[in-house]
């Protein structure tokens, strides 16, 4: 095979002039895993700057334009340069790039798998073209050849073959949503990342450039719609000034795939619109909904739809009229039906008079099945709870067999450490989505339900709510790069590891050399069940501070409301511990499919790390390691920190491998982290030793301090509220 061969001298004067700068680069996390860095393996650039003598895109618009060139910016920086635009004839080595529509090349070779992808897939072959050997990525559509040409990228950025290859590849589920819990203020709710990205008050004349990065940094990864505005919803968004602004961004996003959605508040039509109800079967309210609605695809044509809290934690809803969720869900998809427009209508509602908050989604949603418009989606969290460090499956997941269902997901780590701690979320998500509901049978998997192959559902949608904000790494730590890549890469293929995802990740973010990737790796891989450790060991839950949710207060007491304590969900007493849930206490266990329920219901089959969250169980009760449940608490508590400490460890020896600014953030990250780990040990085991009596084994680490130090602190300023 013929293959072009450059300039000696300039090859080499390129390699020398890499080499000396590779480790001068600053690097401060803006540009995320698409840095697109010269390859400093010498032989393997070798290998790519043969494979690829040039890019071919025969047609043009807008999508296809992007396409151009970010393949263009990709392989020029990661080849070094030198990589040209080709036209008419391909050439050997050509990467020839479009649909069958747009490209007579493309046409005529009758690409494998171009069938039987959907309108986001794309095919990758290593074929040839008019007698010339030649790599084409292609799609059914402009979006397709975008999300094909990242996927490509990505194969050179993580260094894999491309010289064989035959990928097939669509996403499994149609919606890849971000929320982003913004305030049109700028505040983020459970934002830890700076302020929110959209400049409200400048646009629509001013656009910030960063606005294509963050459209970039989702088309590379598949995620196609973007909710801007709180769940906690304002709104002043649906007022005509709003929309004008709100239509300046979905026209800078649109070509990169991603549709513009905004949470409506329920009370819209009274706030903004001047009626006396906001009733759902109101004619009145009815007609301003769909005027409203009119109004907004007047300016944005292909409009996402709305997302919506309501009658939860004091939001505005049917309920105040005695409605349905249903019928306030219906009442708007019915306005947004005409214009294709779609509801994603949450799930996530409790209230003080339920017996176990568990229960109540599932109560007051089940009984709804069937009723709901064929354009809503009911948006459900992967937890019963609320985003905890660990949850249980929801059990609305496969209850709900004719109704379209989504998950939601929380990226950003309100439960988890927030800004600061690394906890790659992958493993937490794969939990979720590989859960068994035996809704069907074995096998009926969360992921199934979500995906629409358990029931045949053509509406499919995930959410995932978003950790971006204005921070120059956009996400707070450089590790929470991680969270927004592995969603948006399990939002299009549910089914890869998330060792694979972390693999690709710190290859794109930080280095390929298997030197650093190891370890890395390795640490990111634990560090979810470390947190898990370090607050809410063997399925303890919601322990955390009150309201901004730093720091551990298991303490917490006597609120408003029950379920707004900590002591309700703990239960802690002399006797034990835990929320016993199984028939003999709320039933919880009740919601579950049988095989799943029986599994709850005893103590003895149901996983150490549900524990807690069904049963509750003598401080003195042996759990599989021989241990007592308190020591193994203690055991617990005192891993999650040892983890922490060998992370640092870990980066510790780590140092040079990578560029300063990001290797000192996350070094003092991860002291901040360890810290703290250690607060919520030392917290924890002093508040649930008043209770078991017993001492913390002479071969741990005391408390430094006494509980009514740690009850005694107080966090006014603590961010994301
Ligand atoms: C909770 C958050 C709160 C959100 C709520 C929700 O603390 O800020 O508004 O979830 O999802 O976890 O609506």
């Amino acid at each position: 095979m013929k293959k072009r061969r450059h300039g000696a001298c300039l090859g080499l004067a390129i390699l020398l002039a890499m080499l000396m700068t590779s480790q001068a680069w600053a690097e401060d996390g803006y540009d995320l895993w698409l840095r697109y860095q010269p390859i400093t393996d010498t032989e393997a650039l070798e290998t790519y700057r043969d494979a690829i003598s040039g890019v071919l895109i025969e047609s043009e618009s807008p999508t296809l334009d992007i396409a151009r060139e970010e393949i263009s910016r990709g392989l020029n920086g990661l080849l070094g340069g030198n990589v040209p635009m080709l036209s008419g004839a391909p050439e050997d080595g050509a990467l020839i790039i479009g649909t069958p529509q747009g490209s007579e090349m493309i046409a005529e070779l009758d690409l494998e798998g171009l069938d039987q992808i959907n309108d986001d897939g794309f095919v990758i072959h290593s074929t040839s073209v008019r007698g010339e050997p030649a790599t084409v990525i292609a799609a059914n559509t402009d979006q397709g050849v975008l999300y094909g040409v990242y996927h490509f990228l990505r194969l050179i950025q993580t260094q894999q073959p491309i010289d064989d290859l035959a990928l097939v590849q669509s996403p499994r589920i149609e919606r890849r949503v971000l929320n982003h819990w913004d305030n049109l203020d700028r505040t983020v709710e459970r934002g830890y990342a700076g302020f929110s990205l959209w400049e409200w008050h400048k646009l629509p004349d001013y656009l910030n450039p960063r606005y294509i990065d963050y459209a970039r940094a989702n088309a590379s990864l598949g995620i196609n719609g973007t909710v801007l505005t709180n769940v906690n919803a304002d709104a002043t968004v649906l007022m005509p000034r709003y929309l004008d602004k709100v239509k300046a961004l979905a026209d800078l996003f649109r070509p990169y795939g991603i549709r513009v959605y905004l949470t409506a508040r329920f009370s819209a039509p009274m706030e903004i619109g001047g009626l006396e109800t906001a009733d759902p079967l109101d004619p009145d309210v009815r007609a301003w909904w769909q005027s409203k609605v009119d109004e907004i695809y007047e300016r944005i044509p292909d409009f996402g739809g709305f997302l919506v809290k309501a009658n939860s934690e004091g939001q505005p809803g049917p309920g105040d009229y005695d409605r349905s969720h249903a019928e306030g869900a219906n009442m708007l998809a019915d306005a947004v039906a005409p214009h294709d427009g779609i509801i994603m209508w949450r799930a996530f509602v409790y209230s003080p008079v339920a017996d176990d908050r568990h229960k109540q989604a599932y109560d007051e949603f089940v009984p709804l099945d069937g009723d709901f418009h064929d354009n809503v989606l009911v948006q459900v969290k992967n937890g019963p709870i609320d985003f905890q460090p660990r949850e249980p499956f929801n059990p609305l997941f496969g209850a709900m067999p004719s109704t379209s269902l989504m998950m939601e997901f929380q990226i950003t780590k309100e439960y988890l450490g927030q800004g600061t701690h690394l906890a790659y979320l992958a493993p937490l998500f794969k939990e979720a989505l590989d859960a068994d509901t035996y809704a069907q049978g074995e096998g009926s998997t969360v992921a199934k339900v979500i995906d629409g192959s358990l029931s045949g559902d053509t509406l499919t949608a995930i959410a995932g709510v978003a950790n971006t904000g204005t921070d120059r790494n956009w996400t707070g730590s450089h590790f929470n790069q991680a969270n927004w890549y592995a969603y948006g890469r399990l939002a299009w293929n549910h089914d890869l590891s998330a060792e694979a995802i972390a693999d690709e990740w710190v290859r794109m973010t930080y280095t390929n050399d298997p030197d650093f990737v190891e370890p890395v790796k390795a640490m990111m891989m634990g560090s979810r069940e470390a947190v898990v450790d370090y607050m809410t060991p063997l399925g303890l839950h919601h322990l955390m501070g009150e309201s901004h949710h730093y720091g551990p207060a298991p303490w917490i007491a006597d609120r408003e409301r029950e379920d707004w304590t900590n002591v309700y969900y703990h239960r802690a007493t002399r006797d034990g511990v835990g929320f016993d849930r199984t028939s003999e206490g709320t039933n919880a266990v009740g919601q579950y499919a049988p095989p799943v329920q029986e599994m709850f219901e005893d103590v003895d089959r149901t996983p150490e790390k549900y524990l807690l969250w069904f049963h509750h169980v003598p401080w003195d009760h042996e759990v599989s390691s021989g241990r007592t449940l308190w020591d193994e608490l203690v055991y617990r508590y005192n891993r999650g920190v040892e983890y922490v400490r060998d992370m640092r460890d870990t980066w510790a020896s780590l140092e040079g491998m990578i560029d300063e600014q990001r290797y000192r953030d996350t070094e003092a990250y991860l002291e901040i982290q360890e810290k703290e780990a250690i607060w919520w040990r030392d917290a924890s085991l002093s508040y649930f030793q008043t209770f078991s009596g017993q001492e913390i084994p002479e071969e741990y680490e005391l408390p430094a301090h006494t509980l009514e130090y740690y009850q005694s602190l107080k966090f006014p300023f603590a961010p994301g509220i």
